[in-house]
C-alpha cells in the first residue's frame, strides 16, 4: 500500500463513520417545517439585510469621504441619525429572523450523501460562506453596540468588509435557489400539522422573536419606547441629561482641559489666533438643537450653545472651507474632518453649552464641536485646536 492509499483508506473509514454516527435528514421531526416556511423567512431576511446593507454604506460614506471628496449632505440634521437608527434596529431584527431559517433548514445539513461530487461539495461550501458572513455581520455588530471588543481587529474595516461577502453569498444563493423560492413562494405556508408547532405558529415565533428583539433594544433611539425597552444599551442618564461613553478621566484629559493654561488655536496658513473660554463666551452665540448619534446606534437630541465654526474661521480671514478639529484627546477619535459645507452651516458650533448649562466636563469641556447629520464619533470633545485643511 502507497502512503497515498493509505490516506484514502482512512479518510474513507472516517467518512464512513462520520456517515454512521451524524443526524440524518429523517431523524428530524418534519412537521413544522417546510419549504414555504423557509422562503418567507427568507423574504423577510432579505429585506432586513438589503436595508442594514444600504443603511451601513451610508454610515462608511459619512465617515469615510471616498477619494477624499465629502459626499455626505450637511442637512437634513437628522438623516445620520435616522439611518444609522435603522441599520442597529434591522441588524436586530435579522437576528431572530436567521435563527429560524435555520432552524428551518437545518435537516438537509445532514443530507446523504455527506460529500457527494464536486458541484455538491461547492453548494454546501457556498452555504457554510453565507451564514459565516451573516452570523459574523451580526454578531460582531451586536458586540459592537454592546460595546465588546474581544478581538484583535479593527471592527469597522472588518465589519464593512464582510459587509460584502454577506451581500455576494445571499445574492448567489437567491440565483441559484429562485426556481425553488418561486414555487415555495406560492405554495401554502401553512399546512396544519398533526401535534407540535404549526408552520403559522413558527412564522408567527420568528416575527415575535424579532419584534420583541426590536422593541427590548430600540429606546436609545425612540425615547418614547424606553419605559418598554429593558435591554437599550443607552439611557438619558449622564451628566446634563446625555449618556456618556468616554469620560475624560478614561481618556486622560481631565487635567489640560480644566488648565488655565487651556487656549483654543485656530489656524488659516500663516494666520492664527488663541481664544481662552472667556473670550469664546464673548464671541455672539448660537442656539440648536441637535442629536448626537452614535454609530452604535444611540442618539439623543440636546439644546447646544456656541460659536459658529464660520465665525470662528472669519476670525483669521478664512472663509467656511475644509478643516480639521483637534482634541486635547491623542486616541482613536481625537480628531475629525469638517466638511467645506458643514463648515458654512449655521449649525455647525464649537458649543460651550449644553441643555443651558456649561458644558459637562465628559461632554467635551472647555468646548466640543457638534454640527449637523454629523457621525457622534466625529463630534469631537475637548478641542485645543481648529485647523484650515
Ligand atoms: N475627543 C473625543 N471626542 C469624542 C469621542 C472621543 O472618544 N474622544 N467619542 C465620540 C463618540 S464615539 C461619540 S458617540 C460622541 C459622544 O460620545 P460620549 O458618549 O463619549 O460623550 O462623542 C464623540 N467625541
Ligand atoms: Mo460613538
Amino acid at each position: 500500500m502507497t502512503p497515498a492509499d493509505r490516506a484514502r483508506a482512512v479518510a474513507g473509514r472516517l467518512l464512513a463513520e462520520a456517515d454512521q454516527r451524524l443526524p440524518r435528514e429523517e431523524s428530524f421531526p418534519a412537521a413544522a417545517r417546510s419549504i414555504g416556511l423557509t422562503a418567507r423567512v427568507g423574504r423577510w431576511l432579505g429585506i432586513t439585510f438589503a436595508i442594514c446593507f444600504v443603511t451601513g454604506l451610508a454610515s462608511h460614506l459619512a465617515q469615510n469621504p471616498p477619494f477624499g471628496i465629502d459626499v455626505w449632505p450637511a442637512r437634513p440634521s437628522w438623516l445620520y441619525r435616522l439611518s444609522q437608527g435603522v441599520h442597529v434596529t434591522t441588524g436586530v431584527a435579522s437576528i431572530p429572523l436567521l435563527a429560524v431559517k435555520l432552524w428551518s433548514v437545518a435537516p438537509k445539513f445532514w443530507r446523504r450523501p455527506l460529500l457527494g461530487g464536486l458541484l455538491l461539495a461547492l453548494e454546501r461550501g457556498s452555504i457554510l460562506v453565507l451564514i459565516a458572513a451573516c452570523g459574523f455581520e451580526l454578531l460582531t455588530g451586536l458586540a459592537n453596540v454592546a460595546q465588546f471588543y474581544g478581538w484583535t481587529f479593527f471592527f469597522p474595516r472588518m465589519h464593512f468588509a464582510m459587509a460584502f461577502v454577506a451581500v455576494g453569498s445571499i445574492l448567489l444563493h437567491i440565483a441559484v435557489k429562485l426556481p425553488v423560492i418561486r414555487s415555495a413562494l406560492g405554495q401554502p405556508a401553512v399546512t396544519p400539522a398533526p401535534g407540535g408547532w404549526s408552520r403559522r405558529g413558527v412564522l408567527g415565533l420568528a416575527a415575535t422573536g424579532s419584534g420583541l428583539a426590536v422593541l427590548t433594544t430600540v429606546g436609545d433611539k425612540i425615547g418614547a419606547l424606553s419605559p418598554v425597552s429593558v435591554f437599550s444599551q443607552r439611557t438619558g442618564a449622564g451628566p446634563q441629561g446625555l449618556p456618556v461613553n468616554g469620560t475624560a478621566a478614561a481618556l486622560g484629559v481631565g487635567g489640560p482641559a480644566t488648565s488655565d493654561q487651556w487656549r483654543l488655536t485656530v489656524a488659516a496658513g500663516p494666520r492664527s489666533l488663541e481664544l481662552t473660554r472667556a473670550e469664546l463666551l464673548a464671541l455672539p452665540q448660537r442656539r440648536a438643537r441637535l442629536p448626537i448619534a452614535c454609530v452604535e446606534g444611540w442618539s439623543f437630541d440636546a439644546d447646544w450653545t456656541g460659536v459658529r465654526l464660520a465665525d470662528l474661521l472669519a476670525l483669521v480671514g478664512a472663509r467656511p472651507t475644509r478643516v480639521q478639529v483637534i482634541s486635547l484627546d491623542r486616541g482613536l477619535y481625537g480628531r475629525s474632518v469638517v466638511s467645506a459645507q458643514l463648515a458654512a452651516d449655521p449649525d455647525s458650533l464649537v458649543a460651550l453649552s449644553l441643555n443651558g448649562m456649561p458644558l459637562a466636563l465628559d461632554h467635551g469641556y472647555p468646548c466640543r464641536l457638534i454640527a449637523p447629520n454629523r457621525p457622534g464619533v466625529l463630534q469631537t470633545k475637548w478641542l485645543s485646536r481648529i485647523e484650515v485643511l
